[in-house]
């Protein structure tokens, strides 16, 4: 009897979902027309009294909130933009409820921002499926490529904390890739494990010798294999925390930076000198690395950090802030002074001559000042200031210093176009909402959403000569994820785009042609919308 009750209550609840969705569904794909305030009223009004009787707690409390913020707002008509904000906890609500089942069997390790990112480069990829899931349960973030060419671009993009490499490959083996990454991963002492069919003695000691830490045969114990990664990420972390120099440039790393910072921001509580911060970035590294290979990259950035040492006083000192960019602190100096400085330095600095080969190139970088002489000022927004102004300097074409403190010109922020390609609504709402909810430094985030391949390709949105990260969906009906990722890739600006496949959980087949036609990341459906969050804040970071 009571068993019959159940049953009967599930089969109600799915019914109320589904005629939820339906009309959600309806109502976020008006494009002209609105949605009268009644109407919005009457349909919250049902689903609060029928989830009520169901018994369905949440959908009942989120109901009857939005209700009386109804209550609080004028009557008017609504549109499409208006309903999609205010119905944003429902729209959550259904999406959970739809994919309760399969969101509950997923791992309930949420990642955060700080999670421990791991790469695995494997052409197998049905052996990279399982590693990912495996390690994410975890908690850790993981990336993935099975191409050997794009996993060495981002694994300097990323700078991982551990690296997964599989020793066969196609085109160039793993310990190419390794060879290709050495000197960064021991500079960085970025853990290297290596697991491989081939398991006998000479490949091994070949692994150790190339400078892989640890070595796994396939197939893989992958309890011994997640407590091994464990320990390598902890070593790491200790690692880091007592390194102070940067092994490439010998300088200073960021995590000496901000200690001395601190003490900076003291000093002038008690003696009101004011002080300067500087933000440095290389002008167009990208293009060096790209052109003339890692190592000419690696090759400029001693000579910057060395050529900036020899040229600033005693008592100024330049830090590695990360990657190419670089932060100097200028005691008891004002930003007039810095700027005349490094304006002679840029100038200074693009006179050396590089060749490579045939060819020659130089060397420029721009600069963005902060003067702290405000005892009101943080740390924080004092860094943030400095770091504007870089980007202002960078807006304004590279090649210069620029210390908006001193100017009031009106900067504009570079723009990241963000498409979400998702035949579903209710998928397509809740990323462009989540979307919405992400704030990048200096950034302009222009996010649009399509609910086709075609109509996503033929914008003007697609063809913009600006980064570009794309949330496209595998399976839709009108042109598929996959081909649509191949049309991408043609375009003219296809090096702009980062590409985020939402696949299905069950198809490797689907994954592996995503991958082999060059998307970034995959994230299997349904997802866990905080995990998504993080994870897509993390690339957008990166993109910047
Ligand atoms: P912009 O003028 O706007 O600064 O363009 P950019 O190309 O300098 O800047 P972007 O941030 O696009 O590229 C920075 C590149 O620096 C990306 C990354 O692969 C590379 N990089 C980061 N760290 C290292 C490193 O230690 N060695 C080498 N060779 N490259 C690195
Ligand atoms: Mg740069």
């Amino acid at each position: 009897m009571v068993r019959g009750i159940l049953v009967d209550l599930q089969k109600y609840k799915n019914h109320l979902f589904q005629t939820i969705k339906n009309k959600l569904t309806e109502w976020l794909s008006l494009k002209e027309e609105t949605v009268l305030a009644e109407d919005l009223y009457r349909f919250l009004h049902s689903i609060k009294g029928t989830s009520g009787t169901l018994q369905l707690d949440d959908l009942m409390q989120i109901s009857s909130e939005l209700l009386s913020k109804l209550e609080n707002e004028e009557k008017k008509k609504w549109t499409e933009i208006e309903l999609n904000n205010f119905l944003y906890p429902l729209i959550t609500l259904i999406y959970k409820h739809e994919n309760s089942g399969n969101l509950a069997s997923l791992n309930n390790k949420v990642l955060n921002l700080k999670a421990p990112l791991i790469q695995i480069i494997d052409d197998d990829v049905s052996m990279l499926i399982l590693l990912k899931d495996v390690l994410e349960t975890k908690g850790w973030m993981v990336i993935t490529n099975t191409n050997p060419e794009s996993a060495v671009k981002q694994y300097f993009e990323m700078k991982p904390d551990c690296l997964i490499l599989d020793i066969q490959l196609p085109q160039k083996d793993g310990f190419q890739v390794l060879q290709e990454i050495q000197n960064d991963s021991e500079k960085y002492f970025i853990p290297t494990i290596m697991i491989s069919i081939k398991n006998n003695k000479e490949t091994r000691i070949r692994a150790y010798q190339m400078g892989a830490d640890d070595f796994f045969k396939k197939p893989i114990d992958m309890e011994e294999f997640v407590a091994k990664v464990d320990r390598h990420l902890q070593r790491k972390k200790i690692f880091d925390q007592f390194v102070l120099i940067d092994e490439l440039t010998q300088v200073y790393n960021r995590k000496f930076l901000m200690d001395n910072l601190q003490r900076f921001f003291l000093d002038f509580k008690r003696t009101n000198e004011p002080f300067s911060i500087s933000i440095i970035d290389i002008d167009f590294f990208k293009k060096i690395n790209d052109t003339y290979g890692h190592l000419m990259g690696d090759q400029v950035l001693r000579d910057f950090a060395q050529y900036i040492k020899r040229n600033i006083r005693s008592m100024d000192t330049i830090y590695r802030y990360g990657g190419e960019e670089f932060v100097i602190v200028f005691p008891k100096t004002t930003s007039g002074d810095v700027n005349r400085l490094l304006t002679k330095l840029i100038k200074g600095f693009s006179q050396i001559e590089y060749t490579h080969k045939e060819s020659s190139f130089s060397v420029t970088f721009s600069a963005g000042i902060y003067t702290v002489k405000d005892e009101f000022v943080t740390l924080t927004e004092a860094f943030k200031e400095a770091d504007s102004s870089l980007y202002h300097a960078k807006h304004l074409g590279r090649s210069r210093v620029e210390c908006l403190q001193m100017t009031s010109n009106v900067y504009q922020k570079a723009t990241l176009n963000i498409s979400i390609v998702d035949d579903d609504t209710i998928i397509r709402t809740l990323l462009s909402q989540m979307l919405e909810s992400i704030t990048i430094d200096n950034i302009h985030l222009n996010i649009k959403l399509f609910e086709n391949g075609p109509s996503f390709l033929n914008s003007e949105h697609a063809k913009e000569d600006v980064n570009h990260f794309l949330i496209l969906d595998g399976v839709m009906p009108v042109m598929d994820g996959l081909e649509v990722l191949q049309k991408v890739k043609q375009e003219k600006n296809a090096h702009r785009y980062k590409v985020l496949m939402l696949t299905g959980r069950k198809s490797q087949d689907e994954i592996e042609r995503a991958l082999r036609l060059g998307a970034d990341d995959y994230v299997t459906k349904p997802f866990n919308v905080t995990d998504l969050q993080v994870r897509i804040e993390r690339i957008l970071n990166m993109l910047k």
